[in-house]
């Protein structure tokens, strides 16, 4: 007898009825196995789980294997490719002409500790409301494999060149700078990084998210801090993180004084089950501690370091109207010309 076929099964779909596959870019042509294709992977599943229209979102990057994975994630998104080191520039630009987008910045560990570094401080010190995600592999992976600013000391290349230099930690940076949401993961710890990638979307103002992420080719061997292995042995996460978002019930119960929970700027929750005991994420003087003593100890500390939801964000103080500034009738963006007749004539 001859049997009908079941109905293939709907795609699963997000709160505003996109499934994960609008989320998704162009194929990537890093190598494979590269630790920048996993975290394009971790974005368009964050994306796609907060329910965020990837038409209200802007990438930006600058220069690197890293600022090219913009290309492979969220496709209907905007997206400004620019020079490197300069994706800060871009993005305040761009923020301030329109914040009542997504702002999402990916650089690398060069574009943003060498040339960039200028550009970066500037952007952390008036907590611009931006995702700015370093992919962090301690090399230029696209030039070769040179060491770069946040390469360890003592870590080597494949060749056995040693680094000398002490390496920047650009999460004390950012929490020294005035960053608001500071924090580190690896991109083999998907629990972490997609729960600290949700709550960043949640968060208002500059989020600083360094995440490990291996270069397979050039800075993956024994004797580098930055490869899988390494990162698999080393990694000292400070807290098990849940997030759950504003539009979510809080169906998990925590024992209590199990953790702290934090409330974000929508409403959505973090909540911290402490590892450590006694560390407070919202106390920036310890954070810069801990960063200071994992130093001493050689940890690779992952988790949030640093937050803090209440502070007013770069477009909050500029007191920017709520649309963008392109579509401001001129009526609303020059005086009246009676006002300005009035100022030439003071110059008579
Ligand atoms: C003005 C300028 N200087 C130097 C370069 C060469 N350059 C291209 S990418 C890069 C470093 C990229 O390293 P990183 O940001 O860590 O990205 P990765 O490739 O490791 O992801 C350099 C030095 C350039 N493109 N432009
Ligand atoms: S060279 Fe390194 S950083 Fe660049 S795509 Fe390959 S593995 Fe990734
Ligand atoms: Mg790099």
């Amino acid at each position: 007898m001859a049997t009908t076929p079941n109905p293939p099964a709907a795609a699963k779909t997000n709160r505003i009825g996109l499934s994960v596959i609008d989320y998704r870019g162009s194929k990537s042509t890093l190598c494979a196995g590269c630790g920048h294709n996993v975290i394009s992977e971790r974005i368009i599943d964050a994306y796609y789980e907060m329910g965020i229209e990837p038409e209200r979102v802007a990438k930006l990057s600058g220069i690197g294997c890293s600022s090219k994975t913009p290309a492979y994630f969220m496709g209907r998104s905007h997206t400004f490719n620019g020079v490197h080191g300069r994706m800060p520039a871009l993005a305040t630009g761009a923020t301030v002409a329109n914040h009542t987008m997504h702002h999402i910045g990916v650089s690398g560990d060069g574009d943003t500790a060498s040339i960039g570094m200028g550009q970066f401080a500037h952007l952390m010190r008036r907590n611009l409301p931006i995702i700015y995600i370093i992919e962090d592999n301690g090399v230029y992976g696209l030039t070769k494999g040179q060491f770069s600013a946040t390469a360890d000391i003592g870590s080597t290349r494949k060749t056995g060149d040693v680094n000398e230099l002490p390496a920047i930690d650009t999460c004390a940076l950012a929490i020294e700078l005035g960053a608001t949401f500071v924090a580190r993961s690896f991109s083999g710890d998907k629990k972490q990084l997609q729960a600290l990638l949700k709550a960043a979307i949640a968060h208002n103002g500059t989020v600083l998210l360094d995440v490990i992420s291996p270069c397979v080719t050039f800075n993956d061997h024994e004797g580098s801090t930055k490869s899988y292995k390494f990162m698999k042995d080393h990694e000292e996460p400070l807290q098990d993180i849940n997030f759950v978002p504003v539009f979510e019930e809080i169906n998990v119960e925590y024992e209590e004084g199990s953790g702290i929970d934090i409330s974000l700027h929508d409403g959505s929750k973090m909540h911290l089950t402490k590892l450590e005991e006694d560390y407070d994420p919202t106390s920036r003087i310890a954070a810069l501690t801990r960063l200071a003593q994992a130093h001493e100890k050689d940890e690779v500390l992952t988790g949030l370091f640093y937050l803090n939801p209440n502070a007013p964000s770069f477009t909050d103080r500029l007191n920017l109207v709520d649309r963008p500034l392109a579509t401001l009738p001129q009526e609303m963006t020059r005086p009246p010309k009676d006002v300005l007749d009035k100022i030439m004539e003071e110059f008579r």
